[in-house]
């Protein structure tokens, strides 16, 4: 028999504690929204939902239809959960507070609604990325303070990659599991369980067009990648430019992907709560490792919602020999 996303994560916590169920049914909320988003993306150009939308958002980004559409399925089906008490999105500047009733609104969930939009157009995989992290209880009972915790303290995480099939990846702290969505019963059903990332790989992805503005040692490093200094072959390059796609192919390939700090941006492009905090936790479930070039993302305390960061992430190989370089060009 079959077993969906949901099923997947109650008998997960079934098995370490009295789960309610309450938990499963919010990520039933997003992959209620993620079925509408896949479902308007599967139509494309028929649907009228591809192209600009004509507002540009916090990022200072031009959003897309389908943006604004993924983040209202999103707003939409988790702000009708009982146990969610903010969401955070990339398309929204401020958090939206939710149920503040503590004893019922135990969750945030933090989200990058269509993540990769410039390749809509062109019918190339987006995604959809998501945390969670529960409440902080505390006596001043700070919702800011609940918001902006480390990744460290996420309870769960994942994406959707908007492919030739539609997949969903998430981890609860119990390894990696991989479900595809089968059109014909409308279910993520369990495909991939316990997902491990290769020690190392094949492929290096990166936007190398920027290598000019990166710090030098950055450089040096996909060089001797190249070369194929690092245990055997020369590396190839793979570059989407969807960071789930790109992800997506690091996670069952090996290698490594980076969005190094630049002379534009001393943080990178990418960013923390939303886009490397979930993939970083994901990562390291599944034997991989995620940093900021010397810190381990999941220790970063975030200062603001959508703050920045460097973002390299990848087989344990190829990220070691990253910090190794880097600490000797200190
Ligand atoms: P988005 O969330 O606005 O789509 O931007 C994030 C995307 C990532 O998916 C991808 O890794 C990166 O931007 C690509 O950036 P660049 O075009 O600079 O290579
Ligand atoms: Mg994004």
């Amino acid at each position: 028999m079959i077993t969906t996303v949901e099923q997947h994560l109650l008998k997960q916590q079934r098995s370490v504690s009295d789960a309610t169920g309450t938990f499963s049914w919010l990520l039933n909320g997003i992959t209620l929204a993620t079925k509408m988003v896949e479902a308007k993306i599967r139509m494309g150009a028929l649907s009228d939902s591809l192209g600009a939308y004509g507002a540009v958002n916090v990022q200072g980004e031009h959003q897309q239809k389908l943006d604004v559409f993924a983040n209202e399925a999103l707003l939409h089906t988790l702000g009708l959960r009982d146990s969610v008490a903010a969401l955070v999105s990339e398309e929204d500047e401020l958090p939206m507070m939710m149920n503040l009733d503590p004893e019922r609104g135990k969750y945030i969930v933090i989200f990058d609604p269509l993540d990769g939009s410039s390749n809509i157009d062109v019918n190339v995989n987006v995604g959809t990325i998501f945390s969670i992290h529960k409440r902080v209880v505390s006596d001043k009972d700070d919702i800011e303070e609940s918001i902006l915790q480390p990744g460290y303290k996420q309870v769960a995480a994942g994406y959707v990659v908007y492919g030739p099939s539609t997949v969903l990846v998430y981890t609860a702290g119990s390894g990696v599991h991989g479900f595809t969505l089968d059109p014909r019963i409308g279910a993520y059903v369990l495909s991939n369980e316990s997902m491990k990332m290769p020690e190392q790989g094949p492929y290096y992805s990166t936007n190398d067009a920027n290598a000019d503005t990166w710090p030098p040692v950055y450089r040096e490093y996909l060089a001797m990648l190249r070369r194929g200094e690092l245990g055997g072959k020369p590396y190839s390059a793979r570059y989407i430019g969807s960071l789930v796609a790109d992800f997506h192919r690091t996670l069952l390939k090996g290698g490594v992907f980076l969005y190094p700090p630049s002379t534009k941006s001393k943080k990178g492009k990418l960013r923390l709560m939303y886009e490397a905090n979930p993939l970083a936790f994901i990562a390291e479930q599944a034997g991989g490792m995620a940093v900021n070039g010397p810190t381990r993302i999941m220790d970063l305390q975030p200062a603001h919602i959508h703050e920045r960061t460097p973002f390299i992430v990848g087989s344990r190989r190829e990220v070691e020999a990253l910090q190794k370089a880097l600490a000797e060009a200190e």
